[in-house]
């Protein structure tokens, strides 16, 4: 696919900030395709014979970030996936049988890493802008604590989540400085019901991308 054809929004925030809470209402009001990183990661790590399984893993138990060799080529399987998937009535595919919405991508979770933003929109495509979900640690923290009990994730327990919330700070964050220095960052409060971040979320949508 040509980055002309389609229209990349970055979606981030720190761990628990509700990333993936808001891009579920956004597929189901805008028909965006969702990709979430952590999901793709995580499918591939469980994927029988990925060579990346054992890597990601270790990576994701202890709150670091994969290499991004790994997560880009995910990230551009997926879209190019969406991009050329018939209509067949499934979520994805509802997008490809409407012209207008395909190609229009919520990125959740990446990037992550100066690098990897700076990567990203050289070799896949450049983004329209930053939904950036801003939420207090320790509302973040009571969130996924909760979320551990049935999640199942290997990263919802206190150790873990302590190692996220690190990353996050120090290397996460300065991506997100580094897109509000360029006026590139829709920056919403997210320690509010859903509802309200949704209107919030809205709101911008509505500014920067018209309708
Ligand atoms: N919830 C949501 N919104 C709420 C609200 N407004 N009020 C009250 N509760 C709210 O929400 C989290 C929980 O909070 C849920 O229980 C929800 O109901 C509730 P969710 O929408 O899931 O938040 P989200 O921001 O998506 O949280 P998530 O845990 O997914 O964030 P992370 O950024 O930690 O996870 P991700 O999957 O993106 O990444 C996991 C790991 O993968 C990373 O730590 C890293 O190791 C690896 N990774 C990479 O290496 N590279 C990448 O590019 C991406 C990931
Ligand atoms: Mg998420």
């Amino acid at each position: 696919f040509s980055a002309d054809d389609v229209t990349v929004l970055f979606v981030l925030g720190g761990p628990g900030a509700g990333k993936g809470t808001q891009c579920e209402r956004l597929v189901a009001a805008y028909g965006f395709t969702h990709l979430s990183a952590g999901d793709l990661l995580r499918a591939e790590q469980n994927r029988a014979g990925s060579q990346y399984g054992e890597l990601i893993k270790d990576y994701i138990k202890n709150g670091e970030i994969v290499p991004m060799e790994v997560t880009i080529v995910l990230l551009e399987n997926a879209m190019r996936d969406a991009m050329s998937a018939k209509p067949t009535g499934t979520t994805t595919t509802a997008a490809a049988g409407n012209p207008a919405l395909k190609g229009k991508f919520l990125i959740d979770g990446f990037p992550r890493k100066f690098d990897q933003a700076v990567k990203f929109e050289e070799a896949v495509c450049p983004a329209k802008f930053v939904l950036f979900y801003d939420c207090p640690e320790e509302e973040m923290e009571r969130r996924l604590l909760e979320r551990g009990k049935t999640s199942g994730r290997s990263d919802d327990n206190a150790d873990s989540i302590r190692k996220r919330f690190r990353t996050f700070i120090e290397t996460s964050m300065p991506v997100v400085d580094y897109y509000e220095k360029q006026d590139r960052v829709a920056r919403i409060r997210a320690n509010v019901p859903p509802d309200e971040v949704y209107r919030a979320t809205q709101a911008e949508l509505a500014k920067r991308l018209g309708g």
